[in-house]
């Protein structure tokens, strides 16, 4: 043997996202390698189809209304650490910290019993046979839901309207955000709500799973509350107020996303062989993928086509929109950041390319066979209820494009998609020269031109298309240096991991951006008379 040995160290990072759940586990030791070692992923529909989910959420007659079960996430969680341990490549004895990604907006409502029965789980027996009891609420409102317009209205009326809640909280008030959710269910249920002894987001509970207490929630997740005072990062006492007497004692804490919750709770280390690594507070997947993208400094911009398509960029001071379009959040690096959301992302996509019976290489077939700008023609993409602009009532409106033409359909979903990431970006105020592309869509080249061309962009794709772990990943290398004493800056902490895939870059071409400065003018007119 001999010679100098190198501190292995291994960061996990998990992502609870609508249909999926990740693992990213990195390997970041000092003056050792910076590497990825193990990334796995499966979807609740397929992996655990007894909870009767369809893309992840529970059927619903009404389309505002949108649910899963928080069992589900919670049996997911324990599923994924049992498949990771199996992996005999990874020593996972070297495992320092682990943080997580989760869905925004998401609510979990638990029980008083949840207080000691976090921290005395049987390691004997899996998870999901002990914790069926906790839920005060059995599912849980997601980002999807737009059913709260109502306590929407009351909320912005109580805080003095729109842009003043927006200057506090960093959004106006959106059917998702947890505080007219909590509102709404505290309204329809008093008695659930009376026995609801904490109210979680999937990220705080998920993480309280793993530390056996419960945890606080970080200022990245909390901005998508509509209850969190954004300058000062803790909560607003109006806002609670405007949502339901009582809420504030229901309410974790906020806390940095650096800090560290606790160690693996008992469950985990004995059930599972782990040792007893760091818990860090988990954040929200748009969050984490800042940091996964690598956008710790100003000037990029990231796109992110996933369940939802969602485009952000760090912000160092927040400046709310004042058209109520987007939001501002925290970031997990401390800073702030800017951020607009599409419901109709990767479900769009697929019900266009189901409906022609397409596969991925004829859908971008049919890219190639079409003009871009699709000769004047478009669609409003609107198969769900729409956040960005704010449609409730959900239906496809096609503007010339007959519905039998498989190709013009394809083409105007991917137009109509970037159009709308393009028109309702423009509130952030930055002129967008690069943009990193991720989510499952990013694979796909083709959607990715159509992107540069609308935007006059580069667009580039990076190494790994799960940003969000990766950046719940590093979030957790970040707070372990940091609780050591030993702080890394976050240029620092990135390097190595968030590198643009070689010869990736995608370049707008003069022509189609000049058909598209045209072309955008006309979608933004007929989404206004869309929803009108
Ligand atoms: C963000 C949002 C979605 C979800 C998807 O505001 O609603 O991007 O976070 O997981």
């Amino acid at each position: 043997m001999g010679g100098s040995t190198v501190a292995v160290a291994i960061y996990l990072g998990l992502d609870s996202s609508t249909q999926s759940v990740t693992a990213t586990a990195i390997e970041a030791g000092d003056g050792g390698r910076r590497t990825i070692l193990f990334e796995r992923s499966f979807r609740y529909d397929e992996a655990m189809p007894e909870y009767g989910t369809r893309y992840g959420v529970l059927p619903s007659s009404d389309p505002t209304i949108v649910h899963a079960p928080p069992l589900m996430w919670s049996h997911a969680l324990d599923r994924m650490i049992d498949e990771l341990v199996r992996d005999a490549d990874v020593d996972w004895s070297a495992l320092r910290a682990i943080s997580g990604s989760a869905q925004q907006h998401g609510s979990v409502y638990v029980n008083a019993l949840a207080r000691g029965r976090l921290g005395s789980l049987e390691p004997g027996l899996p998870l999901v046979e002990q914790i069926g009891d906790l839920f005060s609420r059995r599912t849980s409102p997601i980002w999807m839901d737009s059913s709260t317009s109502f306590d929407c209205g009351a909320m912005e009326t109580a805080l003095g309207g729109p842009r003043a809640l927006a200057n506090l909280t960093g959004s106006r008030a959106f059917e998702r955000f947890t505080g007219p959710q909590i509102r709404k269910f505290a309204r329809e249920d008093p008695d659930g709500f009376a026995s609801t002894d904490r109210v979680h987001l999937v990220s705080s509970w998920l993480a309280s799973l793993l530390a056996g207490r419960h945890v606080a929630i970080d200022p990245g997740d909390g901005s998508g509350m509509n209850l969190m005072d954004l300058a000062h990062k803790r909560w607003a006492p109006d806002a609670l107020r405007a949502v339901a007497p009582g809420l504030e004692a229901k309410l974790p804490p906020i806390e940095d996303s650096w800090s560290v919750a606790g160690t693996l709770s008992p469950y985990w280390t004995k059930r599972y062989n782990l040792p007893p690594a760091r818990v860090v507070v988990w954040s929200g997947d748009n969050p984490c993928s800042l940091v996964g993208t690598g956008l710790v400094s100003e000037g990029l911009v990231a796109v992110s086509l996933g369940t939802s398509d969602t485009i952000f960029g760090i912000m160092p001071t927040p400046r709310p929109s004042q058209d109520g379009t987007g939001h501002v959040f925290a970031s997990p690096t401390g800073a702030y950041m800017g951020m607009t959301v599409f419901k109709n992302g990767s479900l769009a996509r697929e019900r266009i390319r189901d409906a022609y019976g397409m596969s991925w290489a004829d859908f971008s077939a049919a890219l190639g066979r079409t003009p871009p700008a699709n000769q004047g023609r478009t669609l409003l993409p609107w198969f769900d209820p729409e956040i960005t602009p704010l449609v409730l009532t959900p239906g496809v409106r096609r503007h010339q494009i007959d519905a039998s033409d498989a190709d013009a359909n394809v083409r105007g979903v991917v137009e109509a998609q970037m159009m709308a990431l393009a028109l309702h970006s423009r509130w952030m105020g930055v002129r967008i020269r690069k943009i990193y592309a991720t989510g499952g869509a990013a694979a796909n080249r083709d959607i990715l031109q159509v992107m540069a061309d609308v935007f006059e962009a580069e667009v580039l794709q990076l190494e790994t298309g799960n940003s969000a772990a990766l950046g719940a990943a590093l979030r957790a290398f970040h707070a372990d240096r940091l609780a050591d004493g030993r702080p890394l800056p976050w240029e620092e902490v990135i390097a190595g991991f968030v590198t643009p895939k070689s010869d990736s870059k995608l370049k707008p071409h003069a022509g189609h951006v000049a058909a598209y400065k045209k072309l955008i003018e006309t979608y933004a007119e007929r989404e206004r008379a869309g929803i009108s």
